[in-house]
């Protein structure tokens, strides 16, 4: 990367036209590119005046807006490390968060403001601001008075821009810490990849606090100075209704199922579009399929992480989109199926899926012997992820070396629900399994054993009590077993694979 800060990079792609629109926003007030300098200036001065310098992070928790974007970028600008959080995290789990990243500002929504407050003294953060999702908040009141600030913090390419945490096997869940030149280059790599030209429209209705939507979706709208269609969420009939402005649209499996599902759905919506992208989770062929004979578009599917951006590609040009596979190695990215050991196994055998490049992260943000565990002495990221690489180098995931699920595209890592349900009164021991699900593509589920000492007949609606308040909504199961005990092997290991085939049609429609 040449630029000196990212801000930079997608400013020099900013359109010439005074009136080209960065986010169109309907029902709400759109964000042209002419505005962002002015605009994120704004924020800069505040975030400045509250002694946010490079390097401070600054965590934030609220509902997509524009305004959540704009703060994003005016971090950029100062070189602070931006933070976002999912908006179903509980108190519990923000104050994890706030004690583990140390931010100078703790961004929350205006309903939070209170519980933020607290949490936010009991963590050691200064300042507290609020956005709500209409943009107003002290945030906007605050950054409204002020002249923007004319700043572009002069960064290396290895400086950390954004911390990203996900779940950890542990429990523990890990800060992934993600460099200029991780994300920089992978935006630059997919922007070139995928074929944008001038004129594509971005339709999003993905969370702007995971990779997928604030990163993926976002820099290759930035780097090609277009529109994009900013909704607040996911709703099939919003989509509907507006595909026919767009040319490009990424989403997570769930959002085609229900696409799908939807009864005005159909090619006549997709009339204008070139380029549909799936990822985060797999994308059954099935779904593949029907939505070829729904729409006539062949979905391009992509395979990525948070600690790496995105690491494959199926082909937007120049080759076949593959039902169940990933497709390629991106180009500036090294991809190897290895052994237990590191060692790459001839094509065809299925192992653990290893990559380099510049898109990996750094490491872990304060836990340098985690980062060490997940590296292999040559440099190459173990991601966890099981995966067959055909002769040409076509890579398909076939499962995963880690215990996660994934449910609607956030992952679920079940040894925190574990522990969780392990502390309930009346329960001896818990395991956590995703099973096939309609909608969410797996359905977080809980196998108990009670603890027949403890005298409590604890059963279903105990369990969701005890857990309601204290994990995310989408990490609940969606449904509790009861067993006498829980299937071990000879190592005396809990065997998740036999409870994912004895309760597999559980929620078959
Ligand atoms: C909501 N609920 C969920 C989920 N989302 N439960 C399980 N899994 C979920 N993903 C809960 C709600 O709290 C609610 O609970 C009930 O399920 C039904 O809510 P509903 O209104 O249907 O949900 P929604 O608001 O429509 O959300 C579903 C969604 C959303 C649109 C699929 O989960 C979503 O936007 N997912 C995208 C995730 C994403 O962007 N992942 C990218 C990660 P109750 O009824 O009890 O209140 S980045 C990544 O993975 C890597 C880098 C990559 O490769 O991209
Ligand atoms: P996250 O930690 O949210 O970044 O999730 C990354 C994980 O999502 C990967 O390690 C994979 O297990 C999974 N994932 C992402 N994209 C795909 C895909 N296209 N197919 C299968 N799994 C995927």
């Amino acid at each position: 990367m040449t630029a000196r800060n990212l801000y930079d990079l997608f400013r020099s792609h900013f359109p010439q036209d005074p009136d080209a629109l960065f986010l169109e926003v309907p029902d709400g007030q759109s964000v042209p590119y002419a505005a962002l300098d002015g605009e994120t200036g704004r924020l800069a001065a505040l975030l400045d005046g509250l002694g946010v310098a490079a390097g401070d992070r600054v965590v934030v928790q609220v509902d997509k807006s524009p305004t959540a974007v704009l703060l994003y970028l005016a971090c950029l600008r100062l070189g602070a490390v931006y933070v976002p959080l999912n908006t179903a995290y509980t108190a519990d789990e923000v104050a994890y968060f706030l004690g583990d990243a140390g931010p100078r500002v703790f961004v929350c929504r205006p309903q939070d403001a209170e519980r933020a407050q607290a949490v936010a003294a009991a963590a050691g953060v200064a300042h507290v601001l609020t956005l709500a999702a209409d943009g107003g908040g002290t945030l906007a009141a605050g950054a409204a008075g002020l002249a923007p600030l004319d700043v572009v913090a002069e960064r290396s390419c290895d400086d950390v821009a954004a911390i990203l945490y996900t779940s950890g096997t542990t429990g523990r869940s890990k800060g992934a810490m993600l460099t200029l030149e991780n994300l920089a280059s992978n935006a630059q790599t997919l922007h070139a990849l995928w074929g944008w030209v001038p004129g594509d429209v971005q339709l999003h209705a993905l969370p702007i606090f995971h990779v997928h939507g604030l990163f993926v979706a976002l820099h290759c709208a930035l780097l090609n100075g277009s529109t994009t269609i900013f909704l607040p969420g996911f709703d099939p009939a919003r989509v509907t209704g507006l595909l026919p402005r767009a040319t490009v649209f990424m989403g997570v499996p769930t959002f085609y199922t229900r696409l799908l599902d939807h009864p005005d759905f159909g090619a006549g919506a997709c009339a204008s579009m070139r380029l549909f992208l799936a990822g985060s989770a797999p994308l059954l062929a099935e779904t593949f399929d029907a939505f070829t004979a729904r729409t006539g578009h062949r979905i391009v599917e992509r395979y990525g992480m948070t600690e790496t951006g995105m690491i494959t590609s199926n082909p937007y040009a120049g080759g076949e989109r593959v039902a169940g596979t990933v497709g390629y190695p991106l180009p500036d990215v090294i991809a190897r199926v290895a052994d237990g050991d590191g060692h790459e196994l001839p094509r065809g055998e299925t192992g653990v899926l290893e990559v380099k490049g510049p898109n990996v992260f750094k490491g872990y943000w304060n836990m340098p012997e985690k980062t060490a565990e997940e590296f292999r002495r040559d440099g190459f990221f173990i991601t966890g992820d099981m995966a067959t690489m055909a002769e040409d180098g076509r890579v398909t995931i076939v499962g995963r070396a880690k215990d996660l699920v994934i449910s609607g595209g956030y992952n679920v890592y079940p040894k925190e629900i574990e522990l969780l349900i392990d502390e309930v009164p009346g329960v001896r021991e818990s395991a956590v399994v995703g099973l096939p699900h309609p909608d969410f593509g797996e359905g977080v589920t809980a196998v108990v054993v009670r603890d027949g000492g403890a005298g409590t007949e604890v059963d279903e609606a105990a369990i969701l009590a005890a857990l309601d308040g204290h994990l995310a909504k989408f990490k609940q199961p969606k449904r509790v077993f009861f067993v006498d005990e829980l299937p071990r092997n000879t190592m005396g290991k809990v065997q998740k694979n036999e409870l994912r085939t004895r309760y597999a049609d559980t929620y078959r429609r």
